[in-house]
């Protein structure tokens, strides 16, 4: 009976060790959803400890009602900006959206290069890549949305986004 058995028990084994030798992926961060507010994929990128860091994101509001991110609290920052990039008369111009950012009911707003951002102005600490970075974000109904945005590797491309001149 014993070799019986010993047979199906090796597929999943052998299937096992193949998954764990497969070349290594980029971790996804994760998709946030709490009191129907979703932070899907929220990342950041390598910076320099006492220069800016920035956030990007895709934010849902799953409620049938309308809400607003009024703020982001992070530990590893003087403080955090919501900012909008844009370009005007050829010029990158970046804005601070300091009302926040409304949400109609369903509503998804993509943080993302060339766009709005989160600022981190300050950084108390190097970002590096792999690295976890707490932050919270502050909605007039949701509340308290606790996130980690996953720093990730290499240089941002594309005009603008050099954000050492705040
Ligand atoms: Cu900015």
């Amino acid at each position: 009976m014993k070799a019986l058995y010993a047979a199906p028990l090796l597929a999943p084994i052998l299937a096992l060790a193949l998954a764990a030798c497969s070349p290594a992926k980029a971790p996804v961060p994760p998709t946030y959803d709490v009191a129907g507010v979703k932070v899907a994929g929220p990342y950041s990128r390598p910076a320099a400890q006492g220069g800016n860091g920035a956030g990007f994101f895709s934010l849902t509001n799953g409620n049938t009602g309308p809400d607003i991110l009024f703020s982001v609290e992070s530990p590893i920052a003087d403080h955090v900006e919501i900012h909008e990039s844009s370009v005007e008369g050829g010029m990158m111009k970046m804005q601070h959206l300091e009302r926040g950012v409304p949400l109609r009911a369903g509503e998804t707003v993509e943080f993302k290069p060339g766009g709005k951002h989160l600022m981190f102005i300050g950084l108390k600490q190097a970002l590096k890549p792999g690295d976890k970075i707490p932050a919270t974000f502050v909605l007039e109904h949701a509340g308290r949305v606790p996130v980690e945005l996953t720093v990730q590797g290499g240089a941002p491309k594309g005009a603008g986004m050099d954000h050492s001149a705040h």
